[in-house]
């Protein structure tokens, strides 16, 4: 084999209850996107990812299908600070076993973002690429076949040691190198069919919010509706299954009307049955647009909403007439559910987040629940690499705010913030908990993972009998209709018991 990409698996989650059910796992496309690329120029890839191992059986899991394959190189994938330990480890274990084999690496969102760390942090390492990868493979391949001791000097994007041990910049450095996608093979992927579908549908996003390291220099690429059918097509036979859930994954999915009607046109003259899910901003879509998602095939729409509250909208700069915001976010939500979608709202706890703040995004929620089905609220926490920390730091202050950092972020090169004189990281986490279980029960929670989330075929029943090994508390969701009212009262309770104590610290 001449190439093993392993995709590196999560040593801890961003939410607590992320991975409480073995059931959730995610598929690496942009591991796959590369191996897919190199395959069609000839070099025999194969992605591998340990993600259904327990964690004790991952490492020598790895090992071992290293050890079957004997690649000429070996990549490893680390696309988020959560996988940053296991990545180290990996490095060094993989040394270890194959003394003179180049490992090289990559994940733009994460070390491809501090690469010169991740080289001092993993000696064993040969390079870092700092955005996408697909062109930059096939050279970097070429050079390491020929000797793995060859020169990397003029490859751009990657940071990399040279022959005496020094780290080396790139000449050049650009975000976006892509401007076609290759299609996705998925039998590169081993057991890709434990994992939930996805088709990439861009890269990119035309917007840039602060709090997102999203390249701004990469020009947002839409991958042509003809090829997103015709992956789509391969899917239902790859997972047998002509109706296989597929995430379509973006940034941010901007699908045009035209598309849309596209989408839908080809879908019946190609007979395809394939449902689908993806994220959308709430200024972005249109509620004719939303109708015709539903009609393409949609499911669920996750809505990246981020709050209820005007102030905390305005100060995220995600609007600047909060009240239109959230009277054309409802707007859509109705359409959204007329077309019987399933509707999830993502919360994100901001700089300044208060008791007041709190009590109107969730009065926001009460009042809509009807036409809200599924929920998901975390405080912002800040990733490397971007001028985010920097530019937050005295709004940070005004709020009574700081960063938080321990050797368990400073091990991940995440920081989090305790957002607030209110409220800590943690006291966020807790209440991100709360905000589940006032608002969703065990049965919308798995209608809404199953979509995306969850391996294929996934029944209700074995998803409550993982529920059952696990404390009611950690649980994300209420167990029933009764207990989720009862959460409901207790959350609003504690809200305007907190509020009014606030008020009257403030006026004593
Ligand atoms: C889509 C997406 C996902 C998808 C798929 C990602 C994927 N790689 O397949 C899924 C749902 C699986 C996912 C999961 C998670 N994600 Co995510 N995700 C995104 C999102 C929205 C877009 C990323 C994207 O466009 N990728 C496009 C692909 C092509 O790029 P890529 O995967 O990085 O791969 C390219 C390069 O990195 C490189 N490359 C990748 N692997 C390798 C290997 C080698 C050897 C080499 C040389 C190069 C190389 O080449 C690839 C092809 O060009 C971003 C946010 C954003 N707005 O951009 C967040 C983001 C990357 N995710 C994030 C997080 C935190 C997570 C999760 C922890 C969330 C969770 N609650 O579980 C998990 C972590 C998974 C993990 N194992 O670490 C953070 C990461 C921040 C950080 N620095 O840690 C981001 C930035 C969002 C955010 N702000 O919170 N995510
Ligand atoms: S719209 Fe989403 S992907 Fe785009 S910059 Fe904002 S947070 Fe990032």
């Amino acid at each position: 084999m001449d190439f093993v990409i392993i995709s590196v698996p999560l040593s801890s989650t961003k939410k607590k209850h992320d991975r409480l059910f073995s059931l959730a796992s995610q598929l690496n496309f942009g591991a796959l996107s590369i191996a897919s690329h190199l395959e069609g120029k000839g070099i025999q890839t194969k992605v591998f990812d340990p993600q259904h191992y327990s964690k004790a059986e991952q490492l020598p899991a790895v090992i071992s299908k290293l050890k079957e394959y004997q690649p000429k190189v070996i990549g490893l994938s680390c696309i988020s600070g959560f996988s940053y330990p296991n990545f180290k480890q990996y490095c060094s274990e993989i040394r270890r076993h194959f003394p003179n084999t180049p490992i090289i690496s990559g994940g733009k969102d994460h070390i491809g973002r501090i690469a010169e760390t991740v080289l001092e942090e993993c000696p064993d390492l040969l390079l870092v690429t700092t955005g996408e990868s697909e062109l930059v493979h096939e050279e970097i391949l070429f050079r390491l076949f020929k000797s793995p001791q060859e020169s990397l000097k003029g490859i751009p994007n990657i940071y990399y040691r040279d022959a005496n041990g020094k780290t080396c910049k790139p000449a050049i450095c650009h975000a976006g190198e892509v401007n076609s996608f290759t299609s996705l093979n998925y039998h590169l992927y081993e057991n890709f069919q434990n994992f939930p579908a996805s088709i990439e549908v861009s890269r990119g996003c035309p917007f840039s919010c602060d709090f997102c390291i999203n390249d701004k220099t990469r020009p947002f690429l839409k991958k042509r509706i003809s090829q997103i059918a015709n992956e789509a097509e391969l899917l239902q036979i790859a997972y047998e299954d002509p109706e296989v859930f597929t995430y379509f994954q973006a940034p941010l999915f901007n699908m045009s009307i035209e598309e849309l009607l596209e989408l839908i046109s080809l879908k019946k003259a190609k007979g395809l049955t394939f449902k689908w899910r993806a994220q959308g901003r709430v200024d972005t879509l249109t509620a004719e647009k939303v109708v015709l998602m539903g009609k393409a095939g949609a499911k669920v729409i996750d809505f990246g909403l981020e709050s209820g509250s005007p102030n905390i909208l305005m100060r995220m700069g995600k609007t600047s007439s909060p009240t239109e915001y959230l009277t054309k976010a409802l707007t859509l939500f109705r359409a959204a559910a007329e077309s019987n979608l399933i509707i999830k709202i993502n919360i994100m706890f901001y700089i300044g987040e208060s008791w007041e703040t709190l009590a109107e995004t969730f009065s926001f929620i009460e009042t809509n629940i009807s036409i809200i089905n599924a929920i998901s609220a975390y405080p912002v926490l800040v990733y490397p690499g971007g001028d985010f920390k920097e530019a937050i730091k005295s709004e940070l202050n005004t709020h009574g705010g700081s960063f938080v950092e321990n050797s368990f972020w400073g091990d991940r090169h995440l920081t989090p913030i305790n957002p607030s004189f209110e409220f800590s990281y943690e006291d966020m986490q807790s209440l991100g908990v709360l905000f589940g279980k006032a608002f969703q029960t065990q049965r919308s929670f798995f209608n809404e993972r199953k979509a995306g989330y969850y391996r294929p075929r996934v029944t209700y029943e074995e998803f409550s009998k993982q529920v059952s090994f696990v404390s009611r508390d950690s649980l994300p969701f209420s167990k029933s209709e009764n207990e989720m009212l009862d959460n409901r009262n207790q959350l609003r309770h504690l809200l305007k018991l907190q509020r009014h104590w606030g008020k009257n610290e403030n006026s004593s």
